[in-house]
């Protein structure tokens, strides 16, 4: 059937915000229903599953011939095809979820032909909604955003997550501080990437990288920050790779660039979370 962009998106919005509802219902409960998936670290509750099925349910029952990439229900498939595609992370920051730390967000964008359309991150919580539609600007709650352009490290804020358990991760997250500490003004991480990158987009970060995350945590980050005048590329240098788990975002090509001659690199083996 044919492509209807605006429709997608309004229906979008209007989902977004019954998923933020659900999100803000939930997340003062103490008693959150949390299974482990891939490691002790790595959570999903009820309220991920409720606002995946909300997702998936209507926009599917609108537009039967569309596709999924969904992080509960992910195949494993490393695979976009041309087909109008959702990449929905139902919450991403789930740790801050379980923990009642108010920077959670549901994160969705739609591809089509392999190119990002529609990129939407809402964090409920602090009624944070970033919006971006492709060709016409990235917005926070409707006004438009913009990267702040620095270029130094020397005055830049640079976003990283310090978790992770495996010793080879931290090694490197590690590694990277004791680099980076000295050179910048100051060091962030929210736990939730489409946040990190939502931060770089309006300007409150100049840059952000990781290692080991899912083509749903950077989707519609993706649109957001270059609609917003950043880059997005491998945080190695060169194309990003959309299912190399590796990300970097900044506010100019010059930050990029001066970050990626600094950092050292991890390359995930395997799919679980580090
Ligand atoms: C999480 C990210 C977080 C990252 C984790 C994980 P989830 O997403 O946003 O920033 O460090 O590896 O992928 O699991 O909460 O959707």
């Amino acid at each position: 059937s044919e492509i209807n962009l605006d429709l997608y998106y309004d229906v979008l919005l209007n989902l977004v915000m019954q998923a933020g509802k659900m999100i803000n219902e939930n997340i003062s409960s103490r008693n959150k229903e949390i299974e482990c998936k891939s490691s002790t670290t790595d959570f999903v509750t009820k309220t991920d599953k409720a606002v995946e099925k909300l997702l998936i349910d209507n926009i599917s029952k609108q537009f039967p011939d569309h596709k999924f990439i969904a992080e509960e229900s992910y195949s494993g498939e490393k695979i976009l095809t041309d087909d109008p595609t959702w990449i929905i992370d139902p919450i991403d920051g789930t740790m801050n979820f379980v923990h009642s730390f108010p920077h959670s967000c549901v994160s969705i964008a739609l591809f089509v032909n392999k190119i990002p359309e529609i990129g939407v991150i809402y964090n409920p919580t602090l009624e944070q909604l970033f919006t971006a539609r492709r060709g016409r600007g990235a917005f926070l709650n409707g006004r438009p955003i913009r990267v702040s352009g620095k270029k130094e490290l020397s005055e830049a804020l640079i976003m990283m997550e310090v978790g992770g358990r495996d010793p080879e991760k931290r090694r490197v997250v590690d590694e990277n501080q004791k680099i980076l500490m000295p050179q910048i003004h100051g060091l962030r991480s929210l736990g939730s990437a489409a946040l990190n990158m939502a931060m770089v987009a309006c300007g409150a970060a100049e840059a952000y990288f990781d290692f080991a995350l899912q083509i749903w945590d950077i989707a519609a980050g993706e649109l957001i920050i270059t609609e917003a005048g950043g880059v997005i590329m491998d945080p190695a240098g060169g194309e990003l790779q959309r299912f190399s788990r590796r990300v970097l975002v900044a506010s100019s090509k010059e930050m990029a660039e001066n970050l990626i001659r600094n950092i050292v690199h991890f390359y995930p083996t395997s799919s679980t979370t580090y």
